[in-house]
């Protein structure tokens, strides 16, 4: 496989400083050569920063850095859409409002390549927020809610050309959802599997479902990692912790998987915050966690046992 890293030195989304830092700490956690040792090529791109930004404003006054989250959202698209043309690329965040770019520039390039385009999204957190309903103001709680379609977002952020089936989206490892989001989010056909469901069935029987749906359909899929999606005693570089989160071996075991499945086109690493890691730790986990994904094994069989 021919990997593309892409640094997203982007913050504005989130409410503490830091996710400037993510693809410095990925980089020097040893992303690209964790990647050649499994035998792929590897392009590092650089990272992107956007140079234009318009005054727009939203009557909801709490919304913070709007001119800064559309700017990065137009450019991430285009990004996104260039670099799916061939390869897989790996974006190196960067908080979560990454995603409300970069999905739908990776939706254009799938609808192009005539393949349905399916997003599995790993966070303790829907990010289903819309401008109107955010009481946070950061926009990292809006990319879901942004690149599925839901109204609200026209003239505020780039207008989309390829929203995002919500019935192709699939979340694990919610454990905390705002009111406002939780109403949203209930009949907009996301599939969500919240930290609950997984302690009931485990987090291979739900995944293996999604996988399935995206194989019978011949689908491209997308993985967003938050780190917040790990519990925080083996993930603690992020500004938004929640307890309850998924172990070090289930997340490998999601990586396993998806490796096996053969299905991933495209990655996010998302809301690292180096500033609050303990010596390299988490940016450690998410290169191994990339290294599983891309094919890393404990023993030489598939992960896939049905
Ligand atoms: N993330 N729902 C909270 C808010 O501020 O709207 C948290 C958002 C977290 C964002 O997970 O990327
Ligand atoms: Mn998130
Ligand atoms: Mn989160
Ligand atoms: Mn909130």
């Amino acid at each position: 496989m021919h990997c593309k890293l892409i640094g997203v030195p982007l913050q504005d989304g989130a409410s503490r400083l830091g996710c400037e830092m993510g693809p410095s700490a990925l980089r020097t956690a040893g992303l690209q050569p964790a990647l050649e040792e499994l035998g792929h090529s590897v392009a590092d791109l650089g990272n992107v920063m956007p140079t234009e930004f318009s005054d727009i404003r939203h009557p909801n006054a709490v919304i913070r850095q709007l001119p800064e989250i559309a700017a990065w959202t137009g450019l991430l698209t285009d990004v996104a859409y260039r670099e799916s043309a061939e390869g897989m690329p790996i974006f190196m965040g960067g908080d979560h409002a990454m995603a409300a770019g970069i999905i739908p520039g990776l939706a254009r390039r799938a609808a192009e390549k005539d393949r349905p385009f399916f997003v599995l999204w790993l966070d303790a957190h829907t990010d289903f927020h819309s401008l109107d309903s955010t009481d946070s103001g950061n926009l990292h709680g809006v990319p879901v809610a942004y690149f599925t379609g839901r109204p609200g977002f026209e003239g505020y952020l780039p207008g989309l050309s390829h929203p995002v089936h919500p019935a192709h989206v699939c979340m694990i490892g919610i454990r905390s959802v705002d009111p406002a989001e939780r109403r949203a989010i209930k009949d907009s056909g996301v599939t969500i599997h919240d930290m609950r469901s997984i302690d009931e069935h485990g987090v291979a029987v739900v995944l293996r479902d999604f996988i399935a749906t995206v194989e019978a359909a011949g689908g491209l899929l997308h993985v967003s990692l938050d780190v917040d999606f790990l519990d925080p005693s083996v993930a603690p570089a992020v500004g938004t912790t929640v307890p309850g989160g998924a172990t070090f071996r289930e997340a490998h075991l999601v990586m396993e998987m998806l490796h096996d499945s053969g299905l991933v086109s495209s990655l996010e690493l998302v809301e690292l915050n180096p500033f609050l890691d303990e010596r390299g730790r988490t940016a450690t986990l998410l290169v191994d966690l990339t290294a599983s994904l891309m094919g890393r094994q404990v023993m030489d069989r598939p992960t896939r046992s049905y």
